[in-house]
This record gives structure tokens, C-alpha cells and sequence, in this order.
């Protein structure tokens, strides 16, 4: 039997309207160190996403690795691995990979020449063969296709899952063998970083959508029977995928903004048996509540005074709905928090965006929307004629994937 924890989508070093969230996540790490002991957990996976930019800070980098260093002094978690996902830079995870071997965190930046080295063998608590894991990373279009020539995207597209599920069944084949050479019948478990069909997105989910409706989903069948548990990374919201619960996303353990305000956020603790997995969620304390308030004057008035009398200490996005036009709202709305635990890390104007940007609708901000929906936003304001526009939204889109993939570049330094 193995137990270890799955977790995923920290994005370290992420703010809310430029305030920083550092205390958020010591919170969590050490909740988590305590959680892995607590539960007995043999492993902990990190299936990618460890950090909010390809460039973390000082701060992040500190929480991030004195994290690492309380796994490598836990009397119960042997192995660590951590898997980049399309937020992390490939390079700056992997810079520190062979010290952080010497202390059984083993880091998967990106894909190398060689698979095997994602197929690991992990030592129990007793030091015997536990378990098999696929570390894959997020795979870069780079990773597992080669662009050719006057390729339609929906060529694109199909070389791209092709690729995806060659490399899955690689991983499968070769942990096969390498469990066969074990001569044990240790659970086979794999990683990924993906956004699988089936699976659900919730509202700014942060996961950017490259390409528009079910592309760039990969369905569930790529992952082979062989695999006891599929880990998870990409959405934030904690899911199942298949029906019995094997094929799972932890979901982040934080809310990653206000779209995930209310959500119950978790970490999976996993149990192998034989060919069996069983997962369960670990529900995540709330360090700091994100709460979403709307209304007009008086109903803002309202609700924040009882907020208040409940000592909240809530971030808030406020919404106004008022007819009335206040021209000092943010200032109006900050006296009403003053002298309370509440900040205020949002205001908007229903009304005033709806005047003043026409096409935006009520309570949406620019960074609500979606890249693919300004850019359809832009075709409208411009008039462009419909017969233009399947080619220029093709270069668009063509963009928006080289934008995406910053790391393509930087194997050279
Ligand atoms: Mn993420």
C-alpha cells in the first residue's frame, strides 16, 4: 500500500490588484508539510503550476524552497516530485534538479530527450518499491509536435493530441517495464498538466484559452489502464474526471481571484492498493476569505455594516448597480470599511461601464474577458466584414500560441 498527497496550481507569488498574498501561501505550505505528516502521505506530486510567473520573486522562491527543505526533513514523505505546468518556466524549475535529488524531490521542468527520465521508481515508508510515477510535465506544443508548413489549426490541433497521446503511452509502456524489472506489483500512477474533457472550468479559472471551444481538450482515454491514478494539474476547481474518481484535478488550494471566491479549495489524498487507487479531498483552511458584494447604495451600505459586526476580514470586490451616479465611489466605499478588518481590493461600476465602454457588459472588467472575447470585440467595434474574419482570428490565435510558449526560446541560455 502507498498513500501520498496530490496537489497542484499553487501559482506562488500571485496578487490580487497588486496586493501580494505571501502570507496566503506560507500559511498554506505549512498547513500542507503539517497535513503530509499528519495523513502519513509516503509522496507528495505537484502536478505543475508551483509558480504564478516563469520569473518568481525573491519572496516566492524563499516560500518555495524552505517548503521543500521541511519535505526533505519529514520522518514520512520520501519523495517529492514536481512537474511544471504552462505558468512555470521549465529552466528555472529545473536549474536546482540534481541538488534537490540528493534530497528525493525530484523536479520535471520539461520533456527531455530521453522518457525514462519521467518514469520514477518511488520507495515507500519502508524503503521498499511503493510506486511507479509518470512525472509529466505541461507539454509545449514544441514538446510533442512539429509545426509544419500552411497546417490548418485543426491540423495543428490533431498533431498535437497525437503527440500527446504517443508520449502518455511511452511513459505507460516504459513504467510497465520498469515495474516488470521490480518484479513488485507496485501501482503505477501518472502526472499531467492539462485541460482533459470532462473535466469542468469555472469562471476565470485562470486557464487560458488558446484555442476556442473543445480544442485544445484532450480526452480521458489517453491515459492508459495501466495507471492506478491520474494527478492532475490545470483547473482550479477539485474534480473527478472519470466516474470513479481515479482521473482527478486537486484543483488550486487557493482562490485564484475573485471568479473562485466560495469555492471549497482541497488537496487529494491518494491510497494505493494492488491495482486500486482510492482519493480523497483534504479540505483547505481559508487563510484569507475573497468575497464577491453587489448592490446599489443602501444595499452596499447594509451588507458591509454586517460584515463589519461579524469582524470580517474579508478582500472584497464590490460591484455598484445603482442607477445613481456617485462620482466618488471608491472613496465612498473605502470610508465604509474604515476601521475594519475588510479591504477593498475591487470596485466596479455596473453603470458606468455599461455608458462608457458600450460593447463591455454590466460588471465585467477588461481582465474578466477572455483574450479570444476582446478580440471578437474588436472585430465588432471595427465593423470587419464576416468573410475577414476566420483568417484573421486564425493569425490571432497563431499569436496568442507563440506568446504562450516564452520557454521555447530560453534552452539557449
Ligand atoms: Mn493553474
Amino acid at each position: 500500500m502507498m498513500k501520498f498527497i496530490h496537489t497542484s496550481d499553487w501559482h506562488i507569488g500571485r496578487t490580487e490588484n497588486r496586493a501580494g498574498r505571501h502570507a496566503e501561501f506560507e500559511a498554506f505550505l505549512d498547513w500542507l508539510a503539517s497535513a503530509v505528516d499528519r495523513h502519513g502521505a509516503e509522496a507528495l506530486l505537484v502536478s505543475g503550476d508551483i509558480f504564478d510567473s516563469p520569473t518568481p520573486g525573491t519572496r516566492s522562491q524563499e516560500l518555495y524552497y524552505r517548503f521543500l527543505c521541511s519535505m526533505a526533513a519529514s520522518p514520512v514523505c520520501r519523495n517529492v516530485v514536481i512537474t511544471a505546468g504552462n505558468h512555470d518556466s521549465p529552466s528555472f524549475l529545473n536549474a536546482p534538479r540534481e541538488l534537490l535529488r540528493a534530497l528525493r524531490i525530484h523536479v520535471l521542468g520539461r520533456i527531455g530527450e530521453n522518457p525514462e527520465d519521467e518514469v520514477l521508481a518511488l520507495a515507500d515508508a519502508g524503503g521498499e518499491a511503493g510506486m511507479i510515477v509518470c512525472a509529466v510535465p505541461y507539454l509545449r506544443d514544441g514538446d510533442v509536435r512539429l509545426s509544419e508548413a500552411g497546417e490548418s489549426m485543426e491540423d495543428k490541433e490533431a498533431a498535437r493530441l497525437r503527440g500527446i497521446r504517443a508520449h502518455y503511452a511511452r511513459v505507460a509502456e516504459l513504467a510497465g517495464r520498469k515495474r516488470a524489472g521490480l518484479g513488485a506489483d507496485v501501482p503505477v500512477v501518472a502526472m499531467g498538466h492539462l485541460f482533459v474533457a470532462g473535466g469542468r472550468r469555472s469562471e476565470g479559472d485562470g486557464v487560458r484559452d488558446l484555442y476556442a471551444g473543445s480544442l485544445g481538450m484532450v480526452p480521458a482515454d489517453v491515459f492508459s489502464p495501466l495507471f492506478s491514478y491520474v494527478a492532475l494539474g490545470h483547473l482550479h476547481a477539485p474534480q473527478k474526471v472519470s466516474g470513479a474518481g481515479t482521473i482527478r484535478y486537486s484543483g488550486s488550494p487557493l482562490p485564484m481571484g475573485f471568479a473562485e471566491a466560495g469555492q471549497k479549495k482541497s488537496v487529494c489524498l491518494v491510497e494505493c492498493a494492488g491495482g486500486k487507487a482510492e482519493a480523497v479531498p483534504l479540505e483547505v483552511p481559508v487563510f484569507q476569505e475573497f468575497l464577491r458584494v453587489s448592490g446599489n447604495m443602501a444595499e452596499l451600505e447594509e451588507k458591509l455594516i454586517s460584515l463589519a459586526r461579524a469582524d470580517s476580514g474579508a478582500w472584497l470586490e464590490i460591484t455598484y448597480t445603482g442607477g445613481e451616479i456617485i462620482g466618488d465611489l471608491p472613496l465612498c466605499l473605502e470610508s465604509l470599511v474604515s476601521g475594519t478588518r475588510m479591504q477593498i481590493r475591487a470596485v466596479k461600476d455596473a453603470r458606468l461601464l455599461q455608458t462608457m465602454l458600450g460593447g463591455i457588459h454590466a460588471g465585467e472588467r477588461l481582465a474578466d474577458l477572455d483574450v479570444l472575447e476582446v478580440f471578437e470585440r474588436c472585430l465588432d467595434g471595427h465593423e470587419v466584414p464576416e468573410a475577414q474574419r476566420p483568417g484573421l482570428r486564425l493569425a490571432y490565435r497563431e499569436i496568442l500560441a507563440s506568446l504562450d510558449a516564452p520557454e521555447e526560446e530560453d534552452g539557449a541560455d
